[in-house]
């Protein structure tokens, strides 16, 4: 009870946090410095019956280690799977982390003219921050940046050392994205005193911990707060509007310019609201829609201002892709083009460090994407890393964004507090995202019980508030609802559906796949006339298992799985099928449950990312689609890569 009275006690507090400013990925400029604080972290979980100690002591008042043992714990990583200890591995509750920096001696001498921020990449899932004692901030949600203004307590302090601690909480509740709920089993002759489990309806594991990395910055202290840019194009000329947002003063000038990649400048204008035209622009196109796939222009703010009797100039540089997306009944146009998704599903997932922030794994993954010719990915089922997102823009990888919404599958799920938070965390996910040309399509929420009565006028909410955010691009969420039920489809844009024939369904029956999607494709395409996405198909198969005829969890049948699935997709994408997004990727950890072997095993590809038998259908699939495209440059080779 302790438990639940201390979360729901600050989840009230984070309701009152109202989302005010920019959320601008921390880089370094001539006005800006960075410091990581990667590595490293003390660690403690408070097992405390209440997991309350850490408040009732306070152990954000001193150096962690004055107030217990503490353990050495990465950041960033997930904190599950690091030990031997089994009870961290499902533990829920507080744990606090601390890190003591020096800061250098220029941030701390001048307040006038220096603003230092603290940012956090990710925790998951409700996070309080202190910086030397003081509480800087708070948090709802994982997976989503938030960041605090530390100047007034470090330029204060009595020198360079500056300690940060942070506290925690994975709980999950009806009311969290995603949902979760704690359940205290008091049948003493089964279970110990005050023993409780965490119940969710999704199914990946809840890892927690710091996940992203957590940095340090400088800004002047009048300073560019949010830059948002749309762009369009007609005939020759290609146009980024932008709207410059600046916080510390009302008295400043603003100039941009736009280069391009080799550095000139093709375009300039000032003020904080205007058009840049580009004349011959070089378009942002999908990775296998054209030779020089995600190209980008950099957008060079320069801000100049007077605070405290002295000039401040602030520069902020973002990546910008010159694109349009449109959707028709049954299309996906981008640039005024069909695309179609051929692609994946994904999870951040992997041994150890769970969730946590990975170079080497999100460098192999974007060349297993490029070697698979996918075009294109969901972040099923949670936004992902900042640093993915950059490189989905750098290499033109198509991104559906999903916010946390999995496991909606109880009433409760669909009350106004869940709503308001629903739509605080959209507008999180859309004030990272909303510049990036890779992104073309926000998702609300998957598998939501859209059957439910009350999902309608919560759907409806969630996407006329997601549109009227960003009104340029389209919204969806994904169903595995019937298509006669379904109380949210009304409002998407695109219909987006997960099915599992011959799997959860008419287990080992093969031969009813096709007779199954195709009704499936009819069913929802008369109901509605929008285009659709086959947004999540698949089978578990453990790696080097066999069987033929295929048998379920053999690599045969795997593959046969997919290929009865193609062969109706390619029927019905020259009608209004604009895409197919395997699930999953990789296989990825699970609760435990009887229906899993240490976690989902659909993956075409092994947590350690070695191709199973699926991953060559896919690929001869995915790359005979590529070329069959109008618009595939004839110099991308299959086997190059
Ligand atoms: C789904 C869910 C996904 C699961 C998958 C499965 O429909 O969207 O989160 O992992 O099925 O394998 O059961």
């Amino acid at each position: 009870m302790a438990l639940r009275g201390v979360l729901g006690a600050l989840l009230l507090c984070g309701r009152a946090l109202a989302l005010s400013g920019g959320m601008l990925s921390p880089r370094e400029s001539a006005s800006r410095e960075l410091k990581e604080l990667n590595g490293i972290w003390s660690f403690r979980a408070d097992f405390s019956e209440r997991r309350d100690q850490g408040f009732v002591q306070q152990w954000y008042r001193q150096p962690l280690r004055q107030s217990g043992p503490v353990i050495d714990m990465p950041v960033p990583a997930s904190f599950n799977e690091l030990t031997q200890d089994p009870n961290l591995r499902q533990y829920v509750g507080w744990v606090w982390y601390e890190r003591e920096v020096l800061l250098p001696r220029s941030w701390l001498l001048n307040a006038l003219t220096t603003r230092v921020v603290l940012r956090v990449g990710s925790a998951h899932y409700y996070t309080i921050v202190w910086v030397n004692g003081v509480q800087v901030t708070e948090h709802e949600g994982g997976h989503l940046p938030f960041e605090a203004d530390i100047s007034r307590i470090v330029q204060a302090g009595p020198g360079a050392l500056c300690r940060i601690t942070v506290a925690l909480n994975n709980t999950l509740t009806p009311h969290t994205l995603p949902p979760g709920a704690i359940q205290f089993l008091a049948d003493e002759s089964k279970y110990p005193k005050g023993y409780f489990v965490q119940n969710t309806k999704f199914d990946f594991f809840n890892y927690a911990g710091i996940h992203r990395p957590v940095v340090l910055y400088t800004t002047p202290t009048v300073y560019i707060d949010d830059i948002t840019v749309t762009t369009a194009w007609t005939g020759n000329i290609g146009v980024v509007r932008y709207q410059v947002l600046v916080a510390g003063s009302t008295h400043y000038s603003l100039s941009l310019s736009l280069r391009e990649k080799e550095g000139k400048v093709v375009a300039t204008g000032n003020g904080t609201v205007g058009e840049l035209k580009v004349v011959d622009p070089k378009l942002w196109w999908p990775y296998l829609m054209h030779e020089n796939p995600g190209y980008l222009y950099y957008l060079e703010v320069t801000l100049l201002a007077q605070a405290g009797g002295e000039s401040l100039e602030d520069l902020y540089t973002l990546p910008v892709g010159i694109r349009t997306v449109h959707v028709t009944r049954s299309q996906f146009l981008i640039n005024g083009q069909p695309f179609y998704f051929h692609g994946v599903n994904k999870h951040e997932d992997a041994d150890i460090r769970g969730k946590g922030l990975d170079w080497s794994l999100i460098v192999k993954d974007f060349n297993l994407l490029r070697w698979l010719g996918a075009n294109s990915f969901r972040t099923s089922h949670y936004p992902y890393a900042e640093e993915i997102m950059d490189l989905c823009d750098a290499y033109g990888i198509v991104v559906i964004d999903e916010c946390p919404a999995v496991g909606m599958r109880d009433q409760e799920n669909f009350g106004n507090k869940s709503l308001a938070h629903h739509l605080t965390v959209m507008e999180e996910l859309i004030r990272r995202d909303k510049n990036r040309p890779s992104v073309v399509m926000w998702s609300v929420a998957n598998e939501p019980a859209s059957e439910l009565t009350p999902a309608a006028y919560y759907f409806k909410t969630v996407i006329a508030h997601t549109k009227a955010i960003d009104p340029t691009r389209p919204v969806t969420f994904v169903s595995n609802a019937n298509y006669a039920h379904d109380h949210g489809a009304p409002y998407v844009d695109v219909i987006c559906v997960n099915s599992y024939f011959s799997w959860y369904h008419d287990s080992g029956h093969l031969e009813v796949i096709q007779l199954q999607l195709n009704t499936q494709f009819e069913n929802w395409y008369e109901t509605y006339q929008k285009p659709i996405i086959q947004s999540e198909y698949g089978a578990d198969s453990i790696a080097g298992l066999h069987n033929d005829p295929p048998l379920m969890f053999s690599e045969e049948y795997h593959k046969a799985v997919l290929q009865k699935y193609h062969s109706v997709f390619d029927k019905k994408r020259k009608e209004y099928v604009i895409g197919e997004l395997i699930w999953n990727f990789a296989d990825f950890m699970t609760a435990q449950a009887v229906i899993r072997v240490l976690g989902n095993k659909k993956g075409i590809f092994t947590r350690q990312r070695q191709p199973k038998a699926a991953a060559f259908i896919l690929r001869d699939r995915y790359w005979k689609l590529a070329n069959e495209s109008s618009c595939i440059h004839p110099t991308v080779k299959y086997y190059n890569l």
